[in-house]
């Protein structure tokens, strides 16, 4: 049996919901080795503060130390496998009438897991674009070989038009993107759970999705084995590892094996 029980209520509340929201942060990619914002930085990045440098101001001050760094993340992403959380997720999805899936990471560990439909509002490492039209720019394939701490890479030139490619995720100061912020408030408004997964739930807007879960009466569970500054807002707030405790979710709902 899983090492995790969840509270019958919360197996319930899932077997009968129809219409659920996930709202994932660094802490599901956590699990697969890819480092979150809190962790603390390794190498040339030891010096620099994930949140300073995922800034416009940075590109445009060091464009190869920024482009460098989304590099290196890149390559930890490539190098990294799906983990039981990404796919208890997968599975959900399944087994739920609908599931909408709303991420802040900019890995594609949901889709490598089999997520088909999910909302990037922080944008997708893997989809670089030029800043000055915007095309998209065809990222070389494999995985780019760079010293183990990482370094400065001049970012490429766009093909159309000769501009600097810029990474294709959203910055802080930045405007998250209207289709899927949209389209994540709209399913966060009609949900009736919501289920905030790996995330400090530090950062707007994605952080105030769950207040308007709260307000269209769903029911709110946080999964996250370190407390966040909103653990008493949700109705459930578990404490415990995201690949853990959906795994026993899935398993305990749907009474199908305990894959973690
Ligand atoms: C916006 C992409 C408005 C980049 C990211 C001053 C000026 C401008 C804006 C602001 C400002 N002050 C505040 C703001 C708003 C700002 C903001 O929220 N700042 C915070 C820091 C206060 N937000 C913005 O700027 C947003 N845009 O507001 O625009 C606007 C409007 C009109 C016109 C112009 C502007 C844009 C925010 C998006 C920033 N980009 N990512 C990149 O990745 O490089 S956010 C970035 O932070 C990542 O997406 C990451 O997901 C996120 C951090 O949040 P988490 O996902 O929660 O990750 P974190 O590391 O924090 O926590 C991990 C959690 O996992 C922890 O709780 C840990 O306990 C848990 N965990 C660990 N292990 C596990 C686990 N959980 C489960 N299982 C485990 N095993
Ligand atoms: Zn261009």
């Amino acid at each position: 049996m899983p090492a995790v029980s969840l509270s019958d209520q919360i197996v319930r509340v899932l077997r009968e919901a129809q219409r659920v929201v996930v709202l994932t942060g660094a802490g599901v990619s956590a699990e697969s080795g890819v480092p979150s914002f809190r962790d603390k930085q390794t190498g040339l990045w030891e010096k620099f503060d994930a949140a300073e440098l995922a800034t416009p101001s940075a590109f445009h001050r060091d464009p190869a130390l920024v482009w460098g760094w989304y590099e290196w993340r890149r390559m930890l992403v490539l190098r990294a496998e799906p983990n039981p959380a990404h796919r208890a997720i997968a599975v959900m999805a399944e087994h739920v009438p609908r599931l909408t899936l709303i991420t802040q990471n900019v890995d594609d560990l949901h889709e490598r897991a089999g997520s088909r439909q999910l909302l990037h509002l922080h944008g997708e490492l893997a989809r670089p674009y030029c800043e000055s039209c915007r095309q998209p720019y065809g990222l070389p394939v494999g995985i780019p070989q760079l010293p183990a701490h990482g370094t400065r890479i001049q970012p490429p030139r766009c093909a159309a038009c000769g501009g600097r490619v810029r990474p294709g995720v959203v910055w802080f100061g930045e405007s998250l993107p209207d289709r899927e912020w949209l389209a994540a408030v709209e399913a966060t408004q009609h949900c009736d759970l919501f289920l905030s997964v790996g995330t400090s739930s530090l950062v707007q807007p994605a952080a105030g999705l769950m207040h308007m879960a709260t307000r269209a009466a769903a029911v709110t569970v946080q999964i996250n084995p370190n407390p966040t500054d909103v653990d008493h807002l949700f109705a459930y707030a578990v404490r415990g590892r995201a690949g853990a405790v959906l795994a026993a979710l899935v398993s305990q709902t749907w009474n199908l094996p305990y894959a973690n």
